[in-house]
């Protein structure tokens, strides 16, 4: 039976490891494909193209962010061709796959691990077998079952990792790596927290996997463990294969619970990763103990701030902080706290997620205990509950378009950082910029980038940060820019101060002519050369250099 496993990722960059998985327990004995399509292609283009490779089964890897969709592209597909076998797996659907059944145009959903249930169901409807496989789940039979597979079947497959398929478009691309899978904690907001135990792959096998990836182009390698340092020594293992053989240019990403991470973990990075080659996500989610204790989510902070501080302390890695707002007990005042000590690290980025009510969730089900009100559609998310208006939820959304716009774009590091230094609440001056936004009318979509500026510095009003501003801008720039201020010297004061730059300075005057930008600030004489696609940004002052 010809089938094609496929999904629709959040964007081209993102890949998806299930497909590649499936694809690899089944090709061998199936006439099966996989293919990715994105959340933002136009769903009619990908009825067509399923429908024009004249399959008998379509499988589609359903997650939060792609399940409407799925939906509409299901009643397309069942409109053109009634024939088609439509199967459908992935968390979204795993714990309430009655739901899927009844309401999705869906003739299987196999909930749980599909390496073993899938190639099973394939063979079963290839044999005209009626036989319950476990996990698979249909109208007429639907059991409480979710599949888990040995990681030793997992480990004699062919790899997913090196595809053929993928040589041409991986560099670009994100490749999902997992390690482990399950997680030993139990939030309970968290889809991972309704797995079973923790298993992991052998050293072996990891080794292997990763042998062939620091060989091959990929740049951006995320691994997808739930909690990475859960074992010391196989985080340890992974990170030591790694610092080994590693190839210049990549980049690898992990999940890790910090509080508790390891106290050896963190001086074998200290003493041994190359920079700028780890990056953590640190989920911190709340720092307001009865929240926490809500979700079952046990986290020592002071522990917690202790290890970002190490793991911050020598620049070697990056570090991604994560927060949720809308979670149980915390009110706008509270939230604004969690946001001010887990801001006060500094790292390079700061989400600020708001809370999903995801399906099968504790957190889902007790939702009316706690006045949830949320979203009927994918992706849940909150609107309200007891100590959260809608207004308030507005509210810090209105702070999180801020700091995503002025702090994690990582474009005004110069300027943030020293307006930062003075503020009392990091959350308010994010809300209260984002008021002074909407207040003016100015664009939250569709801006230049020299609007950006003009709208901080409209904001701060202040010299030492409008000249802390225009280095930021500077700076983000290959090729000279358009200004967005008023330029600080008129054409004939440029060139004089051109030709007493060259004097005092010995520099190029047909560098300085050709090719800098020339300001006059506090701090000396600006001279910003771009040539060669490259910017070379420089204050003179009094026969002192400072190199910016
Ligand atoms: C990568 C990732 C993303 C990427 C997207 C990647 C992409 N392809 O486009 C990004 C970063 C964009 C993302 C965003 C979000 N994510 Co996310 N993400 C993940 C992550 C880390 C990996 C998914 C993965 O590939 N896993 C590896 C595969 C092998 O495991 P698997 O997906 O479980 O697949 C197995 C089975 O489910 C089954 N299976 C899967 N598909 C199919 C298909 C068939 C036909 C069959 C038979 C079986 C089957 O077999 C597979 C192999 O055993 C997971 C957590 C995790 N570690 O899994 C969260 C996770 C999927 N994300 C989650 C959430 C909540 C979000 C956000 C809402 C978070 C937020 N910001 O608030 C957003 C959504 C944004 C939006 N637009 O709405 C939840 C999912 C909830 C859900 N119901 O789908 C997860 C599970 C995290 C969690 N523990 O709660 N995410
Ligand atoms: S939030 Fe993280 S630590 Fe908590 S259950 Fe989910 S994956 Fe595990």
């Amino acid at each position: 039976m010809k089938t094609l496993i496929t999904t629709l990722n959040s964007k081209f960059i993102h890949t998806s490891l299930s497909l590649r998985l499936l694809y690899v327990a089944s090709y061998k004995e199936h006439d099966v494909d996989f293919k990715e399509y994105t959340i933002k292609d136009s769903l009619n283009h990908i009825v067509e193209d399923i429908l024009s490779q004249n399959l008998d089964v379509v499988a589609f890897s359903c997650y939060i962010w792609n399940v409407e969709y799925i939906h509409e592209v299901c009643r397309m597909l069942k409109k053109r061709n009634p024939e088609l076998i439509i199967v459908f797996g992935g968390p979204e659907v795993t714990y309430e796959a009655s739901y899927f059944l009844n309401e999705y145009d869906v003739d299987y959903v196999i909930t749980g691990e599909g390496e073993v249930a899938f190639p099973a169901l394939l063979t079963a409807l290839e044999n005209h077998s009626h036989e319950h496989i476990f996990g698979v789940q249909t109208k007429d039979c639907i059991k409480n079952e979710i599949a888990v597979v040995d990681l030793d079947l997992v480990e004699k497959l062919d790899s997913p990792y090196t595809l053929p398929q993928d040589k041409e478009n991986m560099s670009k691309r994100i490749l999902y790596f997992e390690s482990s899978r399950g997680c030993p904690f139990q939030c309970q907001y968290c889809l991972s927290s309704l797995e079973k135990g923790l298993r992991f792959f052998s050293q072996d096998y990891l080794d292997q996997q990763l042998e062939a990836i620091c060989q091959s182009d990929v740049k951006t390698i995320k691994f997808l463990d739930r909690s990475f340092n859960a074992k010391a020594d196989h985080a340890i293992h992974i990170l030591d294969y790694i610092f080994k053989h590693y190839k210049p240019g990549q980049q690898y990403q992990f999940e890790i619970n910090a509080d508790v991470l390891h106290q050896r973990i963190i001086d074998f990075i200290r003493d041994n990763a190359p920079k700028n080659l780890l990056r953590f996500e640190v989920g911190i989610q709340s720092t307001y103990e009865p929240t926490n204790r809500a979700v079952k989510r046990i986290q020592n902070f002071e522990r917690l701030s202790d290890v970002v501080k190490q793991l911050m302390n020598d620049g070697k890695c990056d570090l991604h902080l994560d927060l949720i707002a809308g979670l149980p007990y915390e009110s706008f005042e509270r939230f604004a706290q969690s946001f001010d000590d887990v801001f006060a690290f500094r790292a390079k980025e700061l989400q600020l997620g708001f809370l999903k009510m995801l399906r099968g969730t504790s957190l889902r089900r007790d939702a009316d205990d706690y006045g949830y009100t949320y979203q009927s559609y994918s992706p849940y998310e909150m609107i309200e509950n007891k100590w959260l208006s809608a207004k308030d939820v507005e509210n810090i959304h209105i702070a999180e378009d801020m700091l995503e716009k002025y702090w994690n774009s990582g474009r005004f590091v110069r300027t943030m950082n020293k307006v930062m230094d003075e503020q009392s609440s990091p959350f308010y001056f994010f809300y209260h910029l984002g008021v002074f936004y909407k207040d003016h009318g100015y664009k939250k979509m569709g801006y230049q980038l020299d609007e950006l500026f003009y709208y901080l510095d409209s904001y701060l009003q202040r010299e030492d940060f409008h000249e802390l501003l225009i280095l930021d801008y500077f700076s983000q720039f290959k090729v000279k820019p358009k200004k967005w201020y008023e330029p600080t010297l008129q054409q004939q004061e440029r060139k004089d101060v051109i030709r007493h730059l060259c004097e005092r300075y010995e520099l190029d005057p047909e560098l300085l002519f050709r090719y800098a930008i020339v300001e006059k600030l506090h701090r000396g004489y600006l001279v910003v050369i771009y040539k060669d696609y490259h910017c070379d940004m420089k204050i003179y002052n009094d026969g002192e250099v400072i190199e910016c």
